[in-house]
């Protein structure tokens, strides 16, 4: 895999574990964190080098094989078990790589002249063993199996078969197969064919164990036998350079695999359904008392539209009533025309029976789209839904009273209607005083008024009756029409409000709910690109 396939994998991993955060198993998480992290240093200090650890029990051969791989005296080898308490590195060409060095963390380090190119960027390294009774060896040796391209576990005759290696290293370190050897040491004390067997007993463990790629080196450290082998296939791998990319590609396989489960095996993200949309606004316009705003609406344009074509003797009575909006407190302007400053609606709250069926329309788009998430992502899914929950009731309070419903306006034919309604009240007022006219006349010693008739009728009379039914006739057909735009009304404003209430729901609830199940997606997507 080449570096620029391999920087693009982990682009994608950390743009997944970011996408996870929160939302997986924190362990799992930190693991997938850690490799980016680790990969990335790796990466930036020098794809070029080839690290090889020497790693195994005590008194295996380690520091004595580090010895005959370096032509040096360098590590000290003894019977004191342990004898290796800290790791150290070998160098091979001009110059050590201080950086990388550091970053392993090496303390000790050593230049090894050579000018034969076979070994030129490798580092060996010697470690302590990991099953002493020296809990910071197995600390050192921890530190150090994740951060190396190459692990050579140096096993000997009597303990290569050691739980504590094949449960707590290989097995785990399967995947690695292809970046692992095993040495078996100490060959000079085995006699006749008890090599051969011992060497088809570790191969058959090995290969029990996933570790079929891992080749076994027999040799004697101490006597020099078959060690050349090991230096040959230490020199393919420095000249194939590929150790290190291998290794983490390996690491992002890992990775990627456990991040993966993490987001199950759906083939296709959730979405919350149409209708699941449209029970929730519908439980929210209840809630909210849209229906109550919509009545309100209503009977205020009545009011108002009689008020203006009713007949006024008994439309003055009706205004008496107060509006049904500014009841609710609702289209109240301020005195510049703006709408109130604390917007606040006097709608009665809402009843419990109304509270459960928001709650039963929440629980039906969590569940909808949830249900198949694994458990992380389908809490988040929860509580992107009901977050905002305890805010709702005042916002879509809000969201209705600042709503532009109240139409100031009068119509044209309810001026027109007014105009002839006061003419004929002129009218009636007019034959009234007509009719007291003559015996106020009479008693002040005044000529009376000429009678004037109309069809043989006294105009008084016509006066006062065509008046008052002109009048009321005039207000019976005008509150026809009045009540037609009155439900007219009652529409426009349920559209308003449902419009209103529509937004509200999709960013207080459904707008995170989608974010969720988008950030659920992109993970996906991340992983398959870092896969
Ligand atoms: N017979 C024989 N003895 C060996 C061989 N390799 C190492 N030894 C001996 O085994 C003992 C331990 O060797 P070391 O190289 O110190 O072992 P180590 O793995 O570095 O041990 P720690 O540093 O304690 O982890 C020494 O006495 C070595 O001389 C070998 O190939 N054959
Ligand atoms: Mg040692």
């Amino acid at each position: 895999m080449s570096s620029k396939a391999l920087s693009a994998r982990l682009a994608a991993l950390a743009e997944a574990a970011t996408l996870c955060e929160g939302r997986v198993d924190p362990e799992v998480l930190g693991k997938a964190k850690a490799i980016v992290e680790r990969a990335g240093k790796r990466m930036e200090l020098s794809g070029d080098y080839t690290i090889v650890a020497l790693a195994g029990a005590t008194g295996s051969g380690k520091s004595t094989l580090f010895n005959a791989l370096t032509g040096t005296q360098l590590a000290a080898t003894g019977v004191r078990r342990p004898t290796t308490s800290t790791a150290m590195a070998a160098g091979w060409g001009a110059e050590l790589p201080h950086a990388l060095l550091d970053w392993l963390d090496v303390p000790r380090r050593h230049l090894i002249a050579s000018d034969s190119p076979k070994f030129r960027d490798l580092v060996l390294i010697d470690l302590p063993d990991h099953d002493s009774t020296e809990d910071k060896h197995r600390i050192i040796v921890d530190r150090f199996v994740p951060l190396v391209d190459m692990l050579i576990w140096v096993v000997d005759p009597q303990k290569y078969a050691d739980a504590a290696l094949h449960d707590s290293y290989l097995r785990p370190l399967a995947a690695y197969s292809r970046n692992m050897v095993i040495v078996l040491n100490q060959t000079d004390r085995l006699w006749g064919d008890e090599l051969d067997h011992c060497l088809a007993d570790l191969r058959r463990l090995l290969d029990a164990e996933g570790l079929a790629a891992s080749p076994i080196v027999p040799l004697s450290a101490m006597q020099g036998t078959g060690v050349q082998a090991l230096k040959d296939l230490l020199a393919k791998a420095v000249a194939d350079k590929t150790s290190a990319t291998r290794r983490l590609s390996t690491d992002l396989d890992v990775a990627t695999t456990s991040l993966s489960k993490e987001l199950g095996n759906l083939t296709q993200t959730p979405r919350v359904s149409a209708a699941d949309r449209s029970a929730l606004v519908a439980a929210m316009a209840d809630v909210s008392g849209l229906e109550i705003v919509v009545d309100s609406a209503a009977r205020s344009w009545k009011r108002r539209g009689t008020l203006a074509t009713g007949w006024p003797f008994v439309s003055w009575v009706r205004a008496l009533r107060p509006d049904p909006l500014r009841r609710l407190r609702l289209g109240r302007k301020g005195d510049d025309g703006t709408l109130a400053e604390i917007p606040r609606t006097s709608i009665p709250k809402a009843t419990p029976v109304q509270l459960a069926s928001v709650d039963t329309a929440l629980r039906q788009v969590v569940n909808a789209t949830a249900s198949t998430l694994p458990r992380g992502w389908a809490d988040a899914v929860k509580s992107a839904a009901r977050g905002n929950q305890a805010l709702l009731a005042d916002k879509f309070d809000m969201s209705i009273a600042t709503a532009e419903i109240d139409d100031d306006r009068p119509r044209v034919w309810w001026v027109l209607v007014t105009i002839v309604q006061w003419l004929l009240m002129i009218a009636v007022v007019a034959g009234v005083l007509w009719w007291f006219a003559n015996p106020v006349l009479v008693l002040l010693g005044l000529p009376m008024l000429p009678s004037v008739t109309w069809r043989g009728l006294p105009a008084q009379w016509v006066l006062v009756g065509g008046g008052i039914a002109g009048g009321v006739l005039l207000g019976l057909l005008s509150s026809v029409f009045v009540n037609i735009g009155s439900r007219m009304r009652a529409r426009k404003v349920r559209r308003v409000l449902t419009q209103r209430l529509d937004k509200v729901t999709q960013r207080e609830i459904l707008g995170n709910v989608d974010m969720e199940l988008q950030r659920y997606a992109q993970a996906v997507e991340a992983i398959s690109q870092a896969t």
